[in-house]
């Protein structure tokens, strides 16, 4: 009887033993992916790599004084484990011994905070800024507004989201704020974090050494579709950002009279522009079409559409407007290959209709908007990000074949 009790005990705590074992490498091993975008310990720019530079050391003396206490405590707890053995000597108080191990750990965290400040202090620099942008958060995308700044041929306000464009080598200044909630701008590779704060303006630096894409999102929970607003950095050479400014600027060229696309804008123009704006876009009277800030949208914003098709992703950078083979040709580009990829922007064969018509569809369906779901339409009265529009399938039809015009 006991033998068995024994030998059950033994498989329990050796299944026991094994689960903890694989949830353990398990865990470990998630670290380890090799497509990790928004993997810290890889900078891809100066203000990056002054915090890989303070997190490297630091990381070290950390990992071996925890090594050097794990393997002390585990030590004492095998060697001194009760075998009936008299209870030892009782002391109180070691005074050379606890101011010890006070002055070391004093010490060591002083050097850290010196390093630290350092690296605080070079990373809140402004006075060397050669652009700036402008970057507002809301339920659940960001805004980018580039203010007029002739020297990189950016003559007229560009406003954009999802993708912040950037020319390579430029110490670019973000001048955060939020229309709604605090929201918290993070691209991993190019620097730290940075609030945005609703009636406030903090700043981030960002540069990157090389073309590329760099993904993050918003590490300030901000409700309910907090995990789908990210963002993604796209850093081009000083040539490619000049045509990405220079096309941002072209002006609006309407669709060919009695064509689809031509028959969307009139949708487009009766159901979107209270909210959407698209610049240079005219009513059939003539009249400039100008989206008034929706009272009933939260925020009071909704994306400019402009040139939605030089983007690759939508709502958030939450779905790509590429289609997956068309996507992984700009991601997976060489350095050299990225800017003249990402120029190409969104073309017909090249565009993902199915989450574009999905979106037009029913957007809160696709990205959570509301907690109650009976409340597709509004939630107190307001729509949080865009609202389900009860659009026909024709209509859909005819919106895509407008959107695609707008390169
Ligand atoms: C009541 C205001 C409102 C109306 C009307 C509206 N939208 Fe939106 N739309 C929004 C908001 C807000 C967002 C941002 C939501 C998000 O990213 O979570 C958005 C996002 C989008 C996006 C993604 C843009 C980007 O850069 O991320 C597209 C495309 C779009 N809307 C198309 C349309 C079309 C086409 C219509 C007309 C049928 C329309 N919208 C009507 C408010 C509106
Ligand atoms: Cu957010």
């Amino acid at each position: 009887m006991r033998a068995s009790i024994a030998s059950v005990r033994g498989v329990l705590n050796k299944r026991c033993a094994a689960v903890v074992s694989s949830v353990g490498f398990t865990a470990l091993f998630t670290g380890c992916a090799s497509n990790a975008p928004q993997d810290t310990w890889q900078p891809k720019g100066p203000n990056a790599e002054l915090i890989d530079d303070l997190q490297q050391p630091v990381f070290a003396v950390a990992g071996v004084i925890g090594l050097i206490v794990a393997s002390a405590v585990i030590y004492t707890m095998i060697k001194y484990r009760d075998r009936g053995q008299p209870i030892p000597e009782q002391i109180h108080g070691k005074p050379a011994l606890e101011v010890t191990l006070t002055i070391i750990p004093a010490l060591i965290l002083a050097v850290v905070a010196v390093f630290t400040f350092g690296a605080i202090f070079k990373l809140a620099k402004t006075d060397d800024t050669e652009m700036i942008i402008n970057v507002t958060g809301q339920q659940w995308w960001w805004e980018y507004d580039y203010p007029v700044q002739n020297e990189f041929g950016i003559n007229q306000p560009i406003i954009t989201s999802g993708q912040l464009v950037m020319p390579i080598g430029t110490k670019v200044l973000l001048r955060e704020t939020s229309r709604d909630v605090i929201h918290s701008y993070w691209i991993p590779a190019l620097n730290g974090k940075r609030d945005a704060v609703p009636g406030r303006v903090h700043t981030l630096r960002l540069e990157a050494d090389e073309p590329g894409i760099y993904a993050g999102q918003c590490t300030e929970f901000c409700g309910l579709s907090h995990a789908n607003m990210r963002m993604e950095a796209v850093a081009l050479s000083k040539e490619d950002f000049a045509k990405w400014v220079a096309n941002q600027q072209a002006p609006y060229v309407a669709p060919a009279v009695g064509t689809l696309a031509k028959q969307g804008e009139e949708v487009f123009l009766n159901q979107c522009v209270r909210c959407h704006q698209v610049n240079g876009l005219t009513r059939a009277d003539g009249t400039p079409a100008i989206a008034a800030p929706d009272e009933n949208v939260w925020s009071g914003a909704a994306p400019n559409l402009s040139h939605l098709m030089t983007r690759n992703t939508f709502a958030g950078a939450m779905f790509d407007l590429l289609s997956k083979r068309c996507r992984d040709e700009v991601w997976n580009a060489p350095s050299d290959m990225v800017g003249a990829r990402y120029l190409e922007g969104v073309t017909e064969e090249c565009l993902n209709q199915k989450d574009l018509r999905a979106w037009l569809r029913n957007a809160p369906e696709v990205k959570p908007m509301y907690a109650n779901p009976a409340n597709l339409l509004v939630s107190n009265g307001k729509y949080r990000g865009m609202p389900y529009l009860a659009l026909s399938e024709d209509d859909i039809g005819k919106l895509v074949a407008y959107l695609i015009t707008l390169k």
